[in-house]
């Protein structure tokens, strides 16, 4: 296990299509095991496979509210099949745009199929949290990220901030 980078906008890695998964094998396995391990140390409770530079339909998740209780999810080649026709908006956080959050409208339910570690297809509801953060993951996989769903205005302010504190950590480094 080890931890990777988690890529943060601006970039342009971040805009790219993630290509299915052809066989879950063990490499597969070891991406969804290192996945888990930085979104844990992050912390967060999602993390699409594209944030740490790999252009693959993975991604992994732990909606879990108790404290100290783990609830390791993964998904290889998720697809939404439906969606429920009532919202619900929560406030979202992306570890690729660190201090951002905003409230967004999404389907209050979702039903996905996906692939489990063994390869074999599954199908699952989700409703809540998960259902939101299931939906945050898949637009990762489509290079989708949340400030696209915001006013022109509000994008761009963000982007800008992020865009100056990426200047000064690099400054910081270099
Ligand atoms: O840690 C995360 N929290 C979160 C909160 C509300 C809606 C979605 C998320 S996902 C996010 C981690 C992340 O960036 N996943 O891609
Ligand atoms: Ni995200």
């Amino acid at each position: 296990m080890a931890l990777r980078e988690i890529l943060k906008e601006p970039n342009d890695v971040l805009r790219q299509k993630s290509l299915p998964v052809e066989i879950v094998d063990e490499k597969i396995r070891e991406l969804i095991d290192d996945m888990l391990e930085t979104m844990y140390a992050a912390p967060g409770i999602g993390l699409a496979a594209i944030q740490v530079g790999v252009p693959k339909r993975v991604i992994v998740m732990d909606t879990s509210k108790k404290e100290g209780e783990k609830l390791p999810m993964h998904f290889v080649n998720p697809e939404i099949i439906s969606k429920s026709n009532s919202n619900s908006i929560y406030e979202e956080g992306c570890l690729s745009l660190p201090g951002q959050f905003a409230e967004i409208e999404r389907p209050a339910k979702c039903k996905i199929k996906f692939l489990d570690y063994n390869g074999n297809p599954q199908e699952i509801e989700a409703e809540g949290m998960l259902a939101t953060c299931i939906q945050h993951e898949i637009d990762h996989l489509e290079g989708i990220l949340f400030i696209d769903y915001l006013s022109k205005l509000k994008k761009t302010m963000i982007v800008k901030k992020l865009s100056k504190q990426k200047k000064e950590i690099e400054r910081i480094i270099v």
